[in-house]
């Protein structure tokens, strides 16, 4: 028997797979979908205190190679994600969910968390650090500071368990320093990677952008983004303490592509672009790519080869 099993924060998974924030996961109906997949559970939208429309369409284009985005954090609000999560705990009450919220500033981020504190919720927190898609909002995970003092208040608030999203990061040193400042606190996970913010996919026959906001710009996934996550993962999962673990996310469409993520240290591994193309019964297909890589390779357990890559050293 091969299993996909995973373990995160503590909590048990029937599968390593489950959807990235931002995909299947903006309202009940898409939640209702992601529920009823092979999936080992899913992630809400990232939530903000308001709800929000989100930037003007066209605002999503799936490309040749992966996608680029502008949402600008389309989203019901908090509340709304709680009540769908709160119905799930009680509908299906072995399984664990997660919560993504994003704050536009630490007082906003602590808000939401005490709105979480205070409501029955029993599943793991993502904070979203890294959306690339708001006008005149930094990606919060390039500003270290900031990261930190984030960081700091809200481990002083907030006593679930929590991980945080990332975005790409492209240099050794980099790699380097948020280590040293995630290491210095309890966090359940890193989340490695979100889009790659602000790229640009033309159309050179009308001569134009192709979506709406920003003049286009927007972030980038699919295959464009899988070296670029695949580093970012395994560059995390050397530098973190063990019990801070990784979950891998960024141009996963086969089963080949999980078991790089998981090889490279992930424990647990989220679909986006290719999950936009093909919908929730992808989670079938990937599943079973992966066992037939893991039967070839004499692997039963997942254990038998995370975090096993090997240097050429
Ligand atoms: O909603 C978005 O535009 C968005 C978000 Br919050 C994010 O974290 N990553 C992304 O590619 N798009």
């Amino acid at each position: 028997m091969i299993s996909t099993k995973t373990t995160l924060a503590g909590f048990e998974f029937d599968n390593c797979l489950m959807n990235a924030a931002g995909v299947y996961c903006y309202d009940a109906a898409e939640l209702d979908q992601m529920q009823a997949s092979k999936a080992g559970t899913f992630v809400t939208k990232s939530a903000t205190l308001q709800a929000r429309t989100g930037n003007p369409e066209p605002r999503y284009l799936a490309t040749p190679l992966g996608s680029i985005n502008s949402m600008g954090l389309p989203n019901h609000g908090l509340p709304y994600y709680l009540d769908y999560v709160s119905q799930q705990q009680i509908a299906v009450p072995n399984k664990i969910y997660f919560q993504s919220i994003t704050g536009f500033n630490i007082d906003e981020d602590e808000q939401l968390l005490a709105q979480i504190t205070a409501s029955d919720f029993k599943g793991i927190v993502e904070l979203n650090l890294s959306c690339p898609n708001v006008p005149g909002k930094p990606q919060t995970g390039y500003d270290f500071e900031t990261v930190e003092r984030i960081l700091t208040r809200v481990f002083e608030v907030y006593q679930g368990p929590l991980g945080i999203k990332l975005p790409p990061y492209f240099d050794i040193v980099h790699f380097d320093q948020m280590a040293a400042i995630l290491n210095q606190f309890p966090l359940a996970f890193v989340n490695c990677v979100n889009s790659i913010g602000n790229g640009l996919f033309i159309d050179a026959a009308t001569e134009t952008v192709t979506i709406k906001p920003k003049n286009g710009f927007g972030g980038i996934g699919g295959d464009y983004l899988k070296p670029t996550a695949l580093a970012n993962v395994h560059a995390f999962y050397q530098r973190l303490k063990p019990e801070i673990q990784i979950i891998g996310t960024g141009g996963v469409k086969s089963g080949q592509d999980v078991f790089e993520h998981l090889l490279c240290g992930a424990s647990m591994v989220q679909v986006g672009t290719a999950l936009q193309k093909e919908g929730p019964l992808i989670f079938d297909r990937l599943t079973a790519e992966l066992k037939t890589i893991m039967q070839q390779k004499g692997y039963t357990q997942i254990a038998d080869f995370q975090g096993q890559l090997k240097h050429l050293d």
